[in-house]
């Protein structure tokens, strides 16, 4: 990992696809292309969701009144969302940032967090991934994406958005202060125009002068959002990549300080690790058909067992179920043990036991 002042450093990307709904639909309706292009409702009191780069030239964008928009630029083609094709998209463009990491945080549709300080594939540098991922993107996609790669989530998503489209914007380390020391207040996450107005009211204009701020006075007028301005003005977000994707396992696993070989010692065990187990899969709020067992003799011979049940699992009295029948009924019934683990697999989301409501009318049985 790089260091830098002693410090190790992320690598972080924030990838963002350009006009998203309107470059899908220039993607499909070869007529669109090169054209000004918003999707939205045609109403008269309908809103632009987000207007293709053409579009914006006349300064047509997203959340503006249909009716404005077209008095800004007459020529406009407003075409409905297609909520199924981006979703499409938006599935593959996942689907390849999954292939170099599994850090992966999706903020929209469109745009997402990857953590590619350790990738599963290709060189650890962030550029030269990001490029790739860019061009992976058009491959699968035909649309462009912008990429901004830093150290932290806040430097590449404002690094992403200031070369769209088709961007690419890397700030390293060194060049960070310097950056976020002229950086305008309104490209501050989270600032919007009120409070853009309000920093202005108080002098405070650029990174720099946020950093000059007292912390305690910003905090007191903006709250959680002056702390944090503070803190990433100085450089400081270490707000994790956070991937939401779902386990597809979960295991416990205890070693022994001693070797155990009576049934009478390791049942309290076993209860225990299923426990755990029921406890963290109703936090995950998944249930699971297969259970796994595994044992580690003394002699380090390692024995692994699993049962796929009929139902979904999900209570640890029904864990403790099979994973007994999986550890006793061994061909070593006597053998010293040193490790003991109990995993569930083929996972399912879902609430896991939901009681059937009262129906308010009988209804014939399937
Ligand atoms: P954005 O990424 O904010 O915008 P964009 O992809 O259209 O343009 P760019 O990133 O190049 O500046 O939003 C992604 C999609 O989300 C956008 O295509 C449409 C939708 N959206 C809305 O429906 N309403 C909104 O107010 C915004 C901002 C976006
Ligand atoms: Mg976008």
């Amino acid at each position: 990992m790089r260091r830098y002042h002693g410090k190790r450093v992320r690598k972080v990307l924030h990838v963002d696809m350009d006009a998203f709904y309107a470059s899908v639909e220039q993607r499909d309706r070869p007529k669109l292309r090169g054209r000004p292009v918003a999707v939205g409702s045609a109403s008269q009191r309908g809103v632009v969701m987000t207007a293709s780069y053409e579009a914006r030239r006349f300064g047509v964008g997203s959340a503006m009144p249909t009716a404005r928009a077209l008095r800004r630029c007459p020529e406009l083609v407003v075409v409905p969302a297609r909520f199924e094709a981006y979703r499409a998209v938006s599935a593959e463009i996942r689907a390849i940032f999954e292939r170099y990491t599994d850090l992966v945080e999706p903020l929209a549709l469109d745009e997402a967090y990857l953590d590619v300080t350790e990738p599963r594939r290709g060189p650890a540098s962030g550029t030269v991934l990001a490029r790739q991922i860019k061009a992976d993107i058009l491959m699968r996609t035909r649309l462009t994406a912008s990429a901004g790669v830093s150290t932290g989530k806040f430097l590449a998503k404002v690094a992403s958005a200031l070369e769209k489209p088709d961007g690419l914007t890397v700030i390293p380390p060194e060049r960070a202060e310097a950056f976020l020391g002229g950086l305008p207040i309104a490209r501050f996450h989270g600032v919007g125009p009120r409070t853009a107005e309000r920093m202005t009211a108080l002098g405070i204009h650029t990174g720099a002068d946020l950093r000059a701020a007292d912390p305690h006075e910003l905090a007191r007028v903006f709250g959680k959002l002056g702390h944090f301005l503070h803190e990433v003005a100085h450089g400081r977000d270490d707000r994790p990549v956070v991937s939401h994707r779902e386990p597809k396992s979960l295991g416990a696993e205890t070693t022994f300080a001693r070797d155990l070989s009576r049934r009478a010692e390791l049942e309290p065990v076993l209860e225990e690790l299923c426990q755990g187990l029921a406890a963290r899969m109703e936090r995950a709020r998944v249930s699971a058909r297969t259970v796994t067992v595994k044992v580690r003799y003394a002699d380090f011979t390692l024995l692994t067992r699993s049962r796929t049940a009929q139902g979904d699992l999900c209570t640890a009295p029904e864990l403790l179920a099979t994973a007994r029948v999986l550890a006793f009924e061994t061909a070593r019934p006597d053998a010293p043990i040193r490790l003991l683990g109990v995993s569930v697999s083929h996972l399912r989301q879902g609430p896991l036991r939901v009681v059937q409501p009262t129906l308010p009318f009988p209804t014939a049985d399937p």
